[in-house]
């Protein structure tokens, strides 16, 4: 896809940055110019790669193929083996590159590690965004949890956050993550279905496990189908430590923050998306960087004293649950960007692989027993995928030296010269580094207890945060929630499944049981099986995360024209979109010249449309602008394509600028005249309808506005 301003913009800015990461990683780029003739992966040259040597028979036919084409050979088997074994969760992802910083050096309090209090250091940052549930071929729009994997590498060696868009997790122990998986991957017998939870395994297995609820509430919740990667909370889930020079350790959980606020798509743009275009969030992410348009998140730490360790009435290391905010506020410490796309998916994206337990000195872990388990689960499925030697891989390679007595394995690519690969030696080679000069050291911790197979007091109480999150949520929100479960449970077959998650909703909410239960045929309930507690916390629902500076930027709007329309407007909204780096699209009937208004046809004003409307969709724009003209807006109102790209915008609650007569055929196709048309960006009529179209107001500063003040989840 292209557009005239949009690839402008692209050409000057892509590729902006180079940081010590990139640098690295350029001594791996190939740099043979286009003009190098075709060799083998040996380096001869090739003369003919399209013909396998064979015999050609007397008789003019093509005779026997011979193995002995040694340049067909090594073609045909190298392509035999470029796959690897795709990841068993996270399959699906994307990837660029940035760089992270902190404020200032407020965390030395808690933490010695020059990442989190250094402010004079700018460390390279690669961030994986994935889907969970699909394979690597599945769409990016469908309802999941979306990982946030990061990679800091840091003078002090590579520090991985491995992270979620979601807070908590759906179980509580590592153990249980084989049995969690199978359930919520495509069914064994007939792989079905594709990157989706609604299927009776899945509903089984968080129907029996009331541990999971309070995650399920998140993922049926908006949260669930982000509008864009750039527009996602981060969270590390999981409780890891800090420890500061004295020695003294704190609790922590990480927080991601977008610049650009927390939004999401509404259910019906997902499903068509996941056809119209399945890279949707794949296409956003690069559109955006290569725009200019860096997304960008604060870094946040939530703290709490080891002395408060069991002040709450939730278990802090027990990872389906929250702190509240309300309880432990979030300290803003640093802020990252992505600023680089990747120059090539495989080797970055796909064979980039982290660790839960790759820590730098001053962060630490926790007893959490999904960390635990998570940190022993990592390196392992990385050998799988990757082999031993990973670590040296391009993208993996830290940036600071590494110096070990770690040998051979498949795929060795270091060559270590001298004959020392032992500790200790003779010249002391690689020798441990103390804690003073920046050797790891573990926390001191006194345990003791009895071994067993166990589960204290608080981790078994599962419904306190799942309601406290669903009281959170708007009126608008809550609908979500409970088409998302309708929907969801609708495409399970097994009354003891849908029946079954039924009972788990009645003791999160009454009304919501009762409502799911209605719709998809599940015993209603007659009574709550369990008091509402009735609390809330504003910070659950993604509304509290609209932007702190409204912005345009990196919004797609689609300019519908037909012969006809009226140029000047089109010209003069485009600078104005452009200007705010917004990107616009002209669609048109056809992908060609659409005249314009007064267009003397010979002499050929107009514009040509980057897009015919069948072949892009409303769903794929945030607003949609139509200039007027008379003759376009005839053309307009009688064309069934654009009269749904009309009524699907606005079913979407997309902002709609409609100039003149163009205003009239908009009231005209929605056909719904109790809805008033705004002349104030800030009329309650436009973020309760999301429409807007002119007289005396300008479309283009109305569009502008309406994306600017309405900051929510639509
Ligand atoms: Fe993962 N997880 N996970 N996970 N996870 C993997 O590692 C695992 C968990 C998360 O972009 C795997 O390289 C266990 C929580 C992300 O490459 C594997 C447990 C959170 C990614 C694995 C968990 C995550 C993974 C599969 C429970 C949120 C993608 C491929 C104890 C904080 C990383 C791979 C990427 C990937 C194991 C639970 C996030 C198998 C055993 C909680 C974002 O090692």
């Amino acid at each position: 896809m292209s557009s005239s301003i949009g690839s402008a913009i692209r050409h000057a800015m892509s590729h902006v940055t180079d940081n010590a990461k990139v640098k690295d990683l350029k001594t791996n780029h190939v740099n043979v110019s286009s003009s190098s003739g075709l060799t083998t992966d040996y380096g001869a040259k090739v003369s003919d790669t399209d013909n396998w040597l064979s015999v050609q028979t007397d008789d003019g036919g093509p005779g026997p193929f011979l193995l002995e084409d040694h340049i067909a050979r090594e073609k045909i088997h190298r392509f035999d083996h470029e796959r690897i074994p795709e990841r068993v969760v996270h399959a699906r992802g994307t990837g660029a590159h940035g760089h992270f910083r902190v404020f200032n050096n407020s965390a030395s309090k808690w933490t010695s590690a020059p990442v989190l209090t250094d402010p004079t250091r700018t460390t390279p940052i690669f961030i994986r965004f994935s889907t969970v549930q699909g394979s690597r071929g599945s769409a990016d729009t469908v309802r999941d949890v979306r990982g946030f994997a990061m990679k800091f590498y840091t003078e002090e060696g590579n520090w991985d956050l491995v992270a979620n868009d979601i807070p908590v997790f759906f179980i509580q122990n590592a153990i249980k993550f084989p049995d969690f998986v199978h359930a919520v991957k495509p069914e064994p017998h007939n792989e079905v279905p594709q990157a989706q939870t609604a299927h009776n395994n899945f509903w089984d297995y968080v129907g029996l496990q009331p541990e999971s609820a309070h995650m399920v509430m998140w993922v049926m919740s908006d949260r669930g189908i982000p509008r864009s990667y750039r527009m996602m909370q981060g969270f590390g889930v999981n409780t890891f430590t800090l420890i500061n020079a004295e020695g003294k350790r704190v609790f922590v959980k990480f927080f991601m923050t977008p610049e650009l606020g927390v939004h999401s798509l509404v259910w019906d743009e997902c499903l068509k998306i996941a056809g119209q275009d399945p890279d949707f969030h794949r296409k956003d992410l690069q559109e955006a960087i290569e725009n200019g348009v860096y997304p960008k998140w604060t870094f946040g730490i939530q703290v709490v004293e080891e002395k408060d360790e069991h002040s709450f009435d939730f278990d802090i290391l027990d990872a389906t649950k929250v702190w509240p905010e309300s309880l432990v506020p979030v300290h803003q410490i640093g802020e990252f960007t992505l600023d680089r796309v990747v120059d090539e998916y495989f080797p970055e994206v796909e064979q980039v692989a982290f660790c839960t337990s790759h820590v730098v000195p001053g962060i630490g872990f926790s007893d959490d027993p999904l960390l635990q388990g998570r940190n022993f689960s990592y390196f392992d499925t990385q050998i799988t995928r990757l082999g031993i030697n990973w670590e040296q891989t391009p993208i993996n390679r830290p940036v600071c030296p590494v110096m070990n007595h770690n040998r051979d394995g498949s795929r060795q690519h270091r060559i270590n010269p001298g004959p020392l690969n032992y500790f200790p030696n003779r010249d002391n080679a690689g020798h441990p580094v103390p804690p003073s000069q920046g050797g790891y050291i573990e926390f001191k911790q006194k345990v003791e207890g009895i071994k067993q197979r166990t589960r204290t007091t608080k981790f078994q109480e599962h419904y306190n945060q799942a309601q406290l999150f669903y009281n959170s949520l708007s009126q608008y929100e809550k609908n979500h929630v409970i088409a998302a479960l309708s929907f969801e449970l609708s495409h399970c077959d097994d009354q003891r499944v849908y029946g079954g998650y039924i009972k788990i909703l009645n003791n999160i909410d009454f009304d919501l049981a009762v409502t799911v239960a209605k719709n998809v045929n599940g015993a209603v309930p007659d009574k709550p099986a369990r008091i509402n507690h009735g609390q809330k916390d504003p910070t659950l629902s993604q509304i509290y995360y609209a932007p702190k500076t409204p912005t345009i930027a990196s919004r797609r709007i689609a300019v519908l024209i037909t012969d006809g329309f009226n140029l000047d407007e089109v010209e003069a909204v485009r600078v104005a979109l452009g200007s705010a780096k917004a990107t616009t699209w002209v669609i048109g009937p056809r992908r060609g010249k659409i005249h314009s208004e007064g267009d003397n046809i010979v002499l050929g004003a107009g514009m040509v449309a980057d897009h015919h409307f069948e072949g892009q969709r409303s769903t794929l724009f945030d607003a949609i602008y139509i200039p007027s003209g008379a003759e376009h807006a005839k053309n307009l109102a009688t064309n069934g394509r654009a009269v749904h790209w009309i009524r699907e915008a606005f079913g979407h609650c997309k902002a709609i600028g409609a100039i003149g007569d163009a205003a009239a055929v908009v009231k005209h196709v929605l056909s719904l005249p109790e809805v008033e048309f705004a002349n104030s960006a800030t009329d309650d009529v436009v973020s309760s309808y999301g429409v807007v179209t002119s007289g005396k107001y300008s479309a283009t500063s109305a569009i502008v506005d309406v994306l600017e003040i309405a900051p929510g989840p639509k």
